[in-house]
């Protein structure tokens, strides 16, 4: 590539070191947000991606359980809690059961994640998972955020190592990557000053890499953080990632601001939200995939990320998610496998179905 075509000539020396495949600092991306244009981001993020997955972009066929909206937190963002006793439900072991048997035979994992219930531990869990392993043992399972795993170990007076170990003996394959906000401690008292702190969940992160079980990460922006704290967060899991080479996949999440204690916060622009999927692209050089989560972002939005280095649309089916709806995604939940590969294509880009560690399915 003749970098003097499309970057200036104060640009050239991180441009070159970009396209080199590089590793940059925490300045040099700070830069990356102040000085360069999204057409110039789109070109270095396309082809780090090129790098880590070709011309690949990957789906999954999967299904989204959240087994209660009731949370012991009060995360300053969520819409997604309770709001009442009459707004609340809990999902039994049979509702759950029930819900996979319906769509078994169109997916390959299952996704649980929810409210932090002030009951519910590790025990309680890990007979969910060996009662979902015994009626269909050949799902994946990835469930539970770090924050979700800290609590049920409080609950049942065990360690993080002894209740990771009960949870994969039970049928735990691997984690999702919420929970993690923004790590910055300063932001999190003021977005969520109840949730265990950042260093909580990287050690939860750490110790799952540790016995087996990978994981991904996510970042939730656009709210009162600023673009060092963006890259800051990123710097801590690029660190971790070092060490473990246990995440999957980087997923940032778009701050939505209806219906939750921060909706006089205003959305970013799609501007802003594209160059953050680029430069995460970029930065996090050690984590193999980032995932645009259509559901919350839009098909539209999903679409053209993938011009800024994104490799993974997630899943076609989404059955009982609302975390997002009710803070404002007027998506529908389900797209099935024709109308993703469809969205892939058009954009330039070969579709593939991937399983839960990114193994490609014929
Ligand atoms: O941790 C909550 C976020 C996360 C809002 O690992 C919000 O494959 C935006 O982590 N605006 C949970 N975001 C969802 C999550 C996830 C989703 C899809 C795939 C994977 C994966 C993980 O949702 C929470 C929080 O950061 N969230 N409220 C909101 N108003
Ligand atoms: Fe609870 Fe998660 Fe919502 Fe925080 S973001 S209040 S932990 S459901």
């Amino acid at each position: 590539m003749n970098t003097a075509e499309y970057f200036a000539p104060k640009q050239h020396e991180l441009a070159d070191k970009i396209f080199q495949g590089k590793r940059i600092t925490a300045q040099e991306a700070i830069r990356l947000f102040d000085e360069f244009t999204p057409p110039q981001l789109s070109l270095l993020a396309v082809e780090r991606k090129q790098l880590a997955s070709g011309n690949k972009v990957f789906y999954n066929r999967n299904l989204h359980i959240e087994p209660t909206n009731i949370c012991v937190y009060n995360c300053r963002f969520c819409s997604y809690k309770a709001k009442s006793e009459a707004d609340s439900y809990l999902f039994t072991a049979n509702d759950i059961l029930q819900k996979i048997a319906e769509v078994a035979d169109n997916i390959t994992e299952v996704h649980i994640t929810g409210g932090v219930h002030p009951d519910w531990g590790i025990r309680f869990f890990a007979d969910m998972l060996k009662g979902i392993k015994d009626a269909f043992p050949t799902l994946h399972i990835k469930a539970f955020t770090a924050v979700e795993i800290g609590f049920m170990c409080r609950i049942d007076k065990m360690s993080i190592a002894e209740g990771l170990t009960t949870l994969r003996n039970a049928g735990l394959d691997s984690m999702p990557g919420g929970g993690a906000e923004i790590f910055d401690e300063d932001i999190r008292l003021i977005i969520s000053p109840e949730k265990p702190s950042g260093n909580d969940w990287l050690s939860v992160h750490q110790q799952a890499h540790a016995i087996g079980i990978p994981s991904n990460a996510t970042m939730l922006f656009g709210h009162v953080e600023n673009f060092t704290q963006r890259i800051s967060h990123m710097e801590l899991l690029r660190n971790l990632q070092d060490k473990t080479m246990g995440f999957n996949a980087f997923i940032p999440l778009k701050f939505k601001n209806r219906d939750n204690r921060m909706s006089d916060v205003a959305e970013t622009a799609v501007v802003e939200d594209l160059k953050t999927y680029a430069i995460a692209r970029i930065f996090l050089d050690n984590i193999p995939h980032l995932k645009a989560y259509w559901p919350a972002l839009g098909r539209d939005f999903a679409q053209l990320s993938l011009q800024f280095g994104v490799d993974d649309l997630d899943g076609t089916i989404n059955d009982s998610t609302t975390i997002y709806t009710r803070a404002g995604s007027s998506e529908n939940q389900a797209m099935n496998t024709k109308e993703l590969q469809k969205m892939i294509s058009d954009a330039g880009f070969r579709p593939v179905e991937r399983n839960s560690v990114y193994r490609e399915i014929n």
